[in-house]
């Protein structure tokens, strides 16, 4: 029997000495991202940890095998490829047919947490789709980060989805919410959604002690750490909302459905925005990316990264 996943030897490095690793996500880089800007922010997102002294986690299938952890070709790959979209369902299929894909949210945190890494960075969570109670459309993101055990920095959600619903279905399936030093659910280009929730964190040690509590209390699931941008590096509120209008237009007027929805939305705010909405994403993910390594080396200090 083969290995079902391979972990890279500078991440297994990393876990076995209980040094901070973060797990990063490859479906931004593959399906959120344009070429060729995706390959140097995937590049970014990496140097950035090591720079702080955290260790990389790219997660991605390539040719069936999920690995965390990816060499420069790895990553070259999960940029230049037309990889499918990976989440937790896709997994043993692209494993028997040996096939590649870009891990999502769901993905990512599967794996992440199958392999002992408990920090995640991303961008934006998936979550309930507008008019999910007639469609269904929710993302697995949700599901999955319920049962993961790994904690995901994320600017909240965009406010292409219902925030106040996949508020709520976080509630149902008992995944942990904190704001970093607020209480304002960010909605992911914007720094407040204006939907409140119960708590906030302020510092790294202390998201690190909440996981350690989770884990003490025997519970499973993820802890999503909302991390709302300084609002000066925000996109302007009135030109987010205007495209944003147009983007969900056009994506019923050409009958997106199913995981195509999220993807075309990303592309079509890129280029409907002339490039702004992509510098704020940037900025997002780099924002993000910078707190989780910070909560990686609080969680190495307190616990030796054992859980
Ligand atoms: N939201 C973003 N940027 C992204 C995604 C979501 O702001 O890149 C990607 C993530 O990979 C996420 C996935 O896991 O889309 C969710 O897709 P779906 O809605 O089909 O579950
Ligand atoms: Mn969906």
């Amino acid at each position: 029997m083969n290995q079902p996943f391979v972990i890279s030897d500078a991440v297994a490095d990393a876990l076995q000495n209980g040094r901070p690793v973060v797990a990063l996500e490859s479906t931004i880089i593959s399906h959120g991202l344009p070429r060729p800007r995706n390959l140097a922010a995937a590049q970014e997102f990496e140097e950035i940890l090591r720079s702080a002294g955290v260790t990389p986690a790219t997660i991605a299938v390539l040719d069936g095998v999920p690995r965390i952890g990816l060499d420069a070709d790895g990553v070259r790959r999960i940029a230049d490829e037309d990889m499918v979209k990976a989440s937790v369902r896709d997994l043993p299929i692209l494993a028997a047919k040996k096939i590649s894909g870009a891990t999502t949210v769901a993905a990512t945190a599967y794996l992440a947490g199958r392999a002992g890494v408990r920090v995640f960075a991303t961008g934006g969570l998936g979550g309930v789709h507008r008019g999910a109670s007639s469609s269904f459309d929710e993302s697995a993101d949700l599901s999955a980060l319920a049962l993961a055990g790994v904690t995901v920095v994320a600017a909240g959600v965009k406010s292409v989805l219902d925030i106040a619903g996949t508020l709520e279905r976080l509630e149902t399936l008992s995944v942990p919410v904190v704001g970093y030093r607020t209480t304002n659910f960010p909605s992911f280009w914007l720094t407040e959604s204006g939907e409140q929730i119960d708590w906030s964190v302020d510092s790294p040690e202390e998201v690190a002690a909440v996981m350690r509590a989770q884990y003490e209390l025997g519970h499973g699931q993820g802890i999503i750490v909302a991390n709302p941008l300084p609002p000066e590096l925000q996109w302007e509120p009135a030109e987010h909302d205007a495209v944003l209008l147009e983007a969900l237009a056009e994506a019923d007027a050409r009958g997106i459905r199913g995981k195509a929805v999220t993807p075309f939305l990303l592309s079509y705010i890129v280029g409907a925005s002339g490039g702004r909405s992509l510098e704020v994403n940037l900025d997002i993910a780099r924002n993000n990316v910078r707190l989780a390594g910070e909560i990686a080396k609080a969680w190495s200090r307190t616990t030796q990264g054992q859980r």
